[in-house]
C-alpha cells in the first residue's frame, strides 16, 4: 500500500520534517526486530476528528514494550497527547497512526539491554486496507502453509516488529497464489488469525473467535466487535476452531484497525456461505462504521477528540 507523505513526524518529543525521520543502519530494532508498534485510526466523525480507542492502543504499546524488556521513555498518556499534536500539526481530519518504539544504536550483539529507546509517531491518510471492493463484496483468502508464531517462541500476544516476518511470509505466499489475504493456524492446528487481522466465524446463530491463548494479537477491533455483538444480543464465544470448520462457516470476517470489518467470501477456493457477505457480517460492519464516525452516542467514550 502506497503512503502519501505528510509534513511532520514526532520523534522523541519533537516534530521533525517527514524526510528527516530516518534511522542508522546499525539500529538494533532494524538488525534484530527488537521494537514494538501500533496501528491506530483517526476518523473524521460527526464531531470532528477523533482517534478510536487511543488509550487502549497506547496501553498495548506499553505492554508490548514490557514483553521485550523495553522501558518506554514516555507514558501512554504522553503518547496519546503526542499523537493528537502530530495529527493537528499535519492538519488531517482522518488518518492512520503508526507509533513505533525500538532499541536504537549502541554496539553490536543480540542483547539490547541498556540500548537507547527511540520513539516515533507517524500519521498519514489511509483508505480501506483490503480495498473498497473487499469491504463491500468480501475478500478471497487461503490457509497459510506457515504456522503463526508460537507462544513458546515469542510473546505472541505482543505487537513486536520481528514477529511480523511470520505475517510477511504468510501474506506473500497468499498474494503470490492470487489470494487477498491469509489465515494462519497455530501449533495446535487451530485457526489463529490473518497477517494483520483477527478472525470471526458465524455458525448456527453463534459468533466464534479464537481465544487470546490461541497465539493471536489481542485486537482492539476484535474487542470492540465482541462488545458490539454482545450489546446487539448475539451469542458471542471465544472458542478455538479448526481449519475444516472454516468450510462449515455460514460467514467469516476479519477485524483490525486497518481492515476494520472485512467480509471473507472465499476460503481455500470454497465459497463462504453463498459467496457473499452474510447478514451478521453486514450488520456488525455497518454498526462498527457508524460507531467510529461518532454516530452512536452509546460508544462515544471510544472516541478521543483531536481538537
Ligand atoms: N492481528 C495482527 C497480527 C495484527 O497485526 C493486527 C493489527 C490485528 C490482529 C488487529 O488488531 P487491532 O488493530 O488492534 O484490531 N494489524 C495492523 C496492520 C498491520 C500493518 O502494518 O499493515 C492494523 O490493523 O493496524
Amino acid at each position: 500500500m502506497q503512503i502519501q507523505p505528510t509534513d511532520k513526524i514526532w520523534k522523541n518529543g519533537k516534530l521533525i520534517p517527514w524526510k528527516d525521520a530516518t534511522v542508522h543502519v546499525l539500529t538494533h530494532g532494524l538488525q534484530y526486530g527488537t521494537g514494538a508498534f501500533e496501528g491506530i485510526r483517526c476518523y473524521d466523525t460527526v464531531n470532528g476528528p477523533a482517534v478510536f480507542r487511543l488509550k487502549e492502543h497506547m496501553d498495548r504499546l506499553a505492554s508490548s514494550a514490557k514483553a521485550i524488556n523495553m522501558k518506554l521513555p514516555y507514558s501512554p498518556a504522553e503518547l496519546c497527547e503526542a499523537t493528537k499534536e502530530t495529527i493537528r500539526a499535519n492538519k488531517l481530519d482522518s488518518c492512520y497512526i503508526r507509533p513505533i518504539a525500538f532499541y536504537g544504536v549502541s554496539g553490536i550483539g543480540v542483547n539490547p539491554i541498556g540500548y537507547p529507546v527511540e520513539v516515533f509517531i507517524v500519521v498519514f491518510p489511509m483508505g480501506a486496507y483490503l480495498g473498497d471492493e473487499g469491504m463491500k463484496h468480501g475478500i478471497r483468502v487461503h490457509t497459510s502453509s506457515w504456522h503463526r508464531v508460537t507462544n513458546g517462541s515469542v510473546p505472541a500476544t505482543a505487537k513486536i516488529c520481528g514477529d511480523y516476518l511470520n505475517g510477511a511470509l504468510a501474506v506473500m505466499e497468499a498474494k503470490l497464489n492470487g489470494f487477498d489475504e491469509t489465515i494462519m493456524l497455530n501449533e495446535l492446528h487451530m485457526v489463529a488469525e490473518g497477517s494483520g487481522e483477527n478472525i470471526f466465524l458465524v455458525r448456527d446463530g453463534k459468533i466464534l473467535t479464537p481465544p487470546l491463548n490461541a497465539g493471536i494479537l489481542p485486537g482492539i477491533t476484535r474487542d470492540s466487535v465482541m462488545r458490539i455483538a454482545k450489546d446487539m444480543g448475539y451469542e458471542m464465544v471465544e472458542q478455538n476452531f479448526a481449519r475444516s470448520e472454516l468450510y462449515l462457516a455460514e460467514e467469516l470476517f476479519f477485524t483490525g484497525t486497518a481492515a476494520e470489518v472485512t467480509p471473507i467470501r472465499e476460503v481455500d477456493r470454497r465459497a463462504v456461505g453463498d459467496g457473499k457477505p452474510g447478514p451478521v457480517t453486514k450488520t456488525l460492519q455497518a454498526k462498527f462504521l457508524d460507531i467510529v464516525r461518532g454516530k452512536e452516542r452509546k460508544y462515544a467514550k471510544w472516541l478521543d477528540p483531536v481538537k
